[in-house]
């Protein structure tokens, strides 16, 4: 089934409750919140602060997607706060195994992310313990940058991996996800958006409108997907 985040990070942060109140309305899968440390990435964006302030408006679950060094560090703000899905960068720490357990005693979902530049091997002795994997279509750090065409085979690669495993794991796609974009992540299969300034934060432009639409769409082009794909079975 095709899911939608938003990107807290690019929401109107001088008026949160509205962002939030409109995203309710559509009935947005997660909250999509970006936590940078300024190390793994050179930017600062939201914090659990945040996130416990949010939990108070909101039961829409929250997806965090760590870019730190050690994600371990931050384990108990999760475990305190309830996340209920978390994606950590391969590339942030050195023991994802031990990582993974940590985060499923708290009763997370996990997800691991991977760079634009990383192999997708990098996944592959743990795959298994996953929930969804993040391949990442920008590089992390900022919002607004350019979609990398090339992820585009990465997010195939992977998804026939899962198929000849017979796993049943959602791929998430976060960078520049337009209409166009989903789409295309789509028919490389895709499950999971997250939406930023290139879809639905846009200025003077109306958020719950521009969800909903959004909403849609995607579901109309998942469904045309999934049914091309049953007529050639
Ligand atoms: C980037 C971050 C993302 C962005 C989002 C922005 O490091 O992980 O979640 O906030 O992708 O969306 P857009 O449409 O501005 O690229
Ligand atoms: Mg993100």
């Amino acid at each position: 089934m095709v899911k939608i985040g938003a990107s807290i990070m690019c929401a109107n942060l001088l008026n949160l409750a509205e962002d939030i109140y409109n995203l309710d309305r559509v009935m947005i899968d997660y909250f999509h919140i970006d936590i940078m440390d300024g190390h793994f990435v050179p930017n600062l964006a939201l914090n659990f602060d945040i996130v416990k302030q949010i939990k108070t408006i909101t039961n829409t679950p929250i997806d965090v997607h760590l870019m730190v060094d050690n994600p371990i560090t931050y384990i108990q703000q999760l475990y305190d706060l309830k996340v209920k899905y978390v994606s950590f960068h391969i590339s942030s720490c050195r023991y994802p195994f031990r990582l993974i357990n940590e985060f499923k005693k708290g009763g997370m979902k996990v997800g691991a992310a991977i760079n634009p530049s990383e192999d997708i091997r990098l996944v592959k002795y743990f795959l298994d313990k996953l929930d969804y994997i993040l391949i990442m279509t920008v590089e992390p750090g900022f919002y607004g940058q350019e979609f990398l065409k090339p992820m585009l085979d990465k997010i195939e690669s992977v998804k026939k991996i899962l198929l000849s495993l017979d796993l049943n794991i959602p791929i998430q796609v976060d960078g520049n996800i337009s209409k166009e974009t989903a789409e295309l992540c789509i028919k490389k299969g895709a499950e999971i958006f997250v939406l930023g300034t290139t879809s639905i934060f846009k200025k003077n432009i109306n958020l719950y409108q521009q969800c909903l639409d959004f909403k849609k769409y995607i579901n109309q082009i998942y469904k045309k997907n999934i049914n091309k794909d049953k007529l050639k079975k």
